[in-house]
């Protein structure tokens, strides 16, 4: 059946692809974004559909998102809008908790008024914390070490509330290391796949923080638009949390052994400092949402790197 579902952060690295999966499935999408760290050229396919309608708007202007759900009935929320790098939150906690939790209410509030049940939230691995045992489990108690994380974790909590409350379909996905094309690697703590694929290909030398030992639980952004996508459309969600990883530990070092087959010519690695606050480990277990959805993680972390190095070359 086709219905209608509103992108927030469409113009993003996850909600392009996210907009592109559901474009895919014959559904009609409303995506919103105000560039802030969207790019429009992420949107070029979608917006050639006659299905996809393009809003230049902030997710967090409650005025702006009321006109979209007066125009139309939306059948979901996938609210990917955020301030997205921790640092930043770090620096000015009134913008996260501004873009990061009220921008998540508002919309909430906005969904239980039009009677539109499904609200998928982008929540983060980030709510862990350090002092979680490995791999994360969604029962785990979490211990957020940031703002963003706090921000990221409130939210999820309000949305739960509003479950049990008024009976909104709200999934949270946790995701872990989201990597693949269209991920920004402009700044310093871009995702460090964006950040290595850019600099190989530009034929400069990768910096690795620390000894590389430590591990991430790589997803692929086709896998997570896939996760985000489902949790969507599917007739029989539970209300909760939900980790979107592989389960699978890949250290950094792993990862430089396949960009240099990749890339032969690449200049020879620099070891700095660890990064301050740095994390050693991290690991997510998948089954939680692999039970709810059938959903698994498919694409294998060497094609997809693969995949990722050899694009736009
Ligand atoms: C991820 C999230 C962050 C937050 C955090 C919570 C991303 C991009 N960031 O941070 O938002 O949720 O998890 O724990 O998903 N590195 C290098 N060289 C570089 C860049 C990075 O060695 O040029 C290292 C970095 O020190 C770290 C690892 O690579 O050990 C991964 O770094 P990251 O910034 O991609 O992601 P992470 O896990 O620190």
């Amino acid at each position: 059946m086709m219905s209608t579902y509103l992108v927030t952060g469409a113009a993003g690295f996850i909600g392009s692809h996210s907009v592109e999966w559901l474009l895919g499935q014959g559904q009609r999408v409303v995506g919103v974004d105000n560039l802030r760290t969207g790019h429009l050229e992420n949107l070029a396919d979608a917006r050639s559909s006659p299905r996809f309608e393009w809003v230049l708007a902030d997710a967090g202007d409650e005025a702006a998102m009321r006109v979209l759900f007066e125009q139309h009935r939306f059948a979901g929320v996938l609210h990917l809008a955020a301030l997205v790098s921790v640092p930043e939150s770090f620096r000015d906690p009134a913008l996260n908790s501004r873009l990061n939790l009220v921008a998540v209410d508002n919309l909430a509030r906005l969904c239980l008024e039009f009677d539109c049940k499904r609200f998928v939230f982008a929540s983060s691995a980030a709510v862990y914390g350090t002092a979680a045992a490995l791999p994360n489990r969604e029962s785990a108690s979490p211990q957020p070490q940031s703002p963003y994380a706090a921000a990221k974790l409130a939210a999820e909590v309000m949305l739960l509330g509003y479950a049990a409350s008024y009976g909104l379909e709200a999934v949270c996905l946790r995701y872990f290391n989201v990597y693949g094309p269209r991920q920004d690697p402009t700044s310093p703590y871009s995702g460090v796949l964006s950040i290595f694929t850019d600099r190989c290909q530009r034929g400069l030398p990768v910096t690795v923080y620390g000894d590389g030992e430590q591990t991430r639980d790589f997803v692929s952004v086709r896998d997570v638009a896939r996760a985000n996508g489902k949790s969507l459309l599917d007739t029989g969600v539970v209300v909760g949390r939900y980790n979107v990883c592989t389960g699978r530990a890949v250290s950094l070092n792993q990862v430089l052994a396949i960009y240099r087959e990749l890339f032969p010519g690449v200049p020879p690695t620099t070891y700095a400092e660890a990064r301050i606050g740095d994390i050693r480990h991290s690991l997510g277990d998948p089954q939680l949402l692999q039970d709810m959805l059938r959903f698994e993680a498919v694409i294998l972390f060497a094609q997809g790197l693969r995949e990722l190095a050899l694009a736009n070359r």
